[in-house]
């Protein structure tokens, strides 16, 4: 049976769709407003950021300016339980203003993150710290090492400028192109066993 989440969703609905479930922690397919901010917690644990420092700062910062927006946009409580399909709606009228609205609410938190990703703030994201990340937004582990090669970080002597770590974060909130390098952050979002019963695998 198809579902609206098949091969034939629409790619920037499928990315939304790994944006659902990377807060969907519980695998309930729902999530809370504030189960983003759950989620950016976690990011900083499996970084090993304290969290009160000023990159956790920053972190918990972008996430809630990006969160009240989301509430702002939609009229959502912070406790309301949100299902995929609400969320890609939700996550189309808040981006709504294409580059604008990016960069106000959503580059932000993506700066900010990557930041806390690169531990010795030298500029380069280097696979570790890139592994780190991604076992904080609950991606497996053929997926981390998928996105890590299309990063270019097959090794520890590799490494992702932050110019093109921010390039490929908003290629994949954004970009309908199914060239973008950035569609491959999170590693396979063409799959075709994508959709998991109720919410994208990861
Ligand atoms: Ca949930
Ligand atoms: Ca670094």
């Amino acid at each position: 049976m198809r579902t609206p989440h098949d091969i034939g969703s629409r790619l920037i609905e499928r990315k939304v769709d790994v944006c659902f479930a990377h807060a969907d922690r519980d695998q309930d397919s729902l999530i809370e407003l504030a189960d983003v901010s759950i989620l950016f917690t976690r990011i900083l644990i499996y970084l090993g950021e304290p969290l009160g420092s000023p990159k956790a700062l920053a972190v918990h910062t972008a996430a809630q300016r990006f969160c009240d927006h989301m509430a702002s946009v939609t009229g959502w409580a912070p406790d309301r339980g949100t299902t995929p399909e609400e969320w890609r709606e939700a996550m189309a009228k808040a981006l709504a203003g294409g580059a604008a609205d990016y960069d106000a609410y959503f580059r932000p938190v993506g700066e900010s993150v990557w930041a806390a990703v690169d531990r010795d703030d030298d500029g380069i994201v280097r696979l570790s710290d890139f592994a780190a990340f991604q076992r904080g937004m609950g991606t497996p582990d053929a997926n981390i090492r998928l996105a890590a090669d299309r990063m270019g970080l097959r090794g520890e002597t590799d490494g992702l400028p932050m110019a093109d770590v921010l390039r490929a974060h908003r290629e994949f909130y954004t970009s309908p192109d199914p060239e973008a390098h950035g569609n491959w952050l999170y590693g396979d979002v063409w799959a075709d066993a994508f959709w998991d019963g109720t919410r994208a695998r990861l």
